[in-house]
C-alpha cells in the first residue's frame, strides 16, 4: 500500500494522490495571459478576478496561484507597495469568496508574510527564497514552499541562456537552495521543486529538463511545473501567443505522464502540481488519461 499523498497547506491539505491543476491568476497590468483585463488604473479590478477564479474553480482548478509581478522576460520590475497593493486584495477577496487552496506568486519578503496572514495556502517563488528576508518569512509562515529554478534575472535572463550540463546545474541548484530551506526551519516535506522552464533556458534548455523528469521525480521532493503558453511550446508548434492551448496541454500531459511512470517505478510519495491558464482543457486530458489508466488496471485483476 502507498502512503497517502497530501501536503499540508495551512489550515488545508492538498490532495497529491493524483496530478493538481493549479492555474494562473495574474494580478498585473500587462498581464499577456489576458491583456491586463483584471487591471484598472491603479487597482486591480476585484470583480472581475473573482469571476476569473469562480471561473477556473469550476473548471477543476485545485489551486489558485495569484501573482503581482510580471516575470515574462523583459517585464518591468515592481515595488513592494505596487506588489502588496496587488496581490493582497486579492488573495483576501479569494480566501472570503472561495473555499480553494490559494498560491502566492511572490518573491518579496513583505509579501510572503501579509500573504499568509490573509490565508494563503502556498508560496511559490521563482527565485528560490533568495531574497533578502523571503527565507525567514516563508519558514515562519509555515507554509508549503516551491522552488523554482532561473538563470539570470527575468529582464536578461533570454539573452543568452548558458549551461554546460543543464539537467545536472539546476539540479544541484535546488539541492542547494533546499538545503538552505530545511537549514532555516522548513519541512523537507513541505517543499516543492520546480526546474523553471522559460527561465534562463533556451528551447534546447527546456527539452532536456522535460526528459529528464525522472531525476527531478528521484529528490522525493513533489514537483510544480509550468510550460502553459510558454515560448517553448511556441517554438514547438510555431504558433503565436493566441495559439498555444492545445501545445500547453499536450505538453502538460507528457510531463504528468513521465512523471506519474516514475513515481511508480520508484515507489514515490511525492506529487505533482501542473501550473496552467487552461484549466478546463487540462483537467479534461488529465481525466481522460486517468480514466483509460484505471480501466487498465482494472483489466488486469
Ligand atoms: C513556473 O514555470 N512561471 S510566470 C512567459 C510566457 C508564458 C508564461 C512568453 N511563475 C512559473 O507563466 N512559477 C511563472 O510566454 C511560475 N513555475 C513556477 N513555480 C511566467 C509564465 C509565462 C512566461
Amino acid at each position: 500500500m502507498s502512503r497517502a499523498k497530501t501536503l499540508t497547506c495551512g489550515s488545508k491539505t492538498l490532495d497529491l494522490s493524483r496530478p493538481a491543476v493549479m492555474g494562473i491568476l495574474n494580478v498585473t497590468p500587462d498581464s499577456f495571459s489576458d491583456g491586463g483585463r483584471l487591471y484598472a488604473g491603479e487597482q486591480i479590478d476585484l470583480d472581475k478576478t473573482l469571476q476569473s477564479v469562480e471561473s477556473m474553480l469550476e473548471q477543476g482548478a485545485d489551486i489558485i496561484d495569484i501573482g503581482g509581478e510580471s516575470t515574462r522576460p523583459g517585464a518591468s520590475p515592481v515595488s513592494v507597495q505596487q506588489e502588496l497593493d496587488r496581490v493582497l486584495p486579492a488573495v483576501q477577496a479569494v480566501n472570503s469568496r472561495f473555499d480553494t487552496l490559494i498560491s502566492v506568486d511572490t518573491s518579496t519578503a513583505e509579501v510572503i508574510a501579509e500573504a499568509s496572514h490573509a490565508g494563503a495556502n502556498l508560496i511559490n517563488d521563482v527565485r528560490a527564497l533568495q531574497r533578502p528576508g523571503a527565507l525567514e518569512a516563508a519558514a515562519v509562515s509555515g507554509l508549503p514552499v516551491c522552488l523554482m529554478h532561473m538563470q539570470n534575472q527575468p529582464d536578461t535572463m533570454q539573452a543568452n541562456p548558458s549551461y554546460i550540463d543543464v539537467v545536472s546545474e539546476v539540479l544541484e541548484f535546488l539541492q542547494q537552495r533546499k538545503q538552505v530551506c530545511v537549514d532555516a526551519g522548513i519541512s523537507s516535506d513541505q517543499i516543492l521543486l520546480d526546474p523553471g522552464f522559460g527561465f534562463g533556458k533556451t528551447l534546447r534548455h527546456n527539452l532536456a529538463l522535460n526528459t529528464a523528469l525522472d531525476r527531478f521525480v528521484d529528490t522525493g521532493h513533489s514537483l510544480l511545473l509550468g510550460v502553459s503558453r510558454k515560448s517553448m511550446i511556441g517554438q514547438l508548434i510555431n504558433s503565436n501567443m493566441d495559439n498555444r492551448l492545445v501545445g500547453s496541454v499536450i505538453m502538460a500531459l507528457l510531463m504528468a505522464q513521465s512523471v506519474a511512470a516514475r513515481q511508480a517505478q520508484v515507489n514515490s510519495h511525492s506529487g505533482l502540481i501542473l501550473r496552467v491558464h487552461d484549466v478546463l482543457e487540462t483537467v479534461q486530458a488529465l481525466t481522460i488519461w486517468q480514466a483509460t489508466r484505471a480501466f487498465k488496471e482494472e483489466d488486469n485483476q
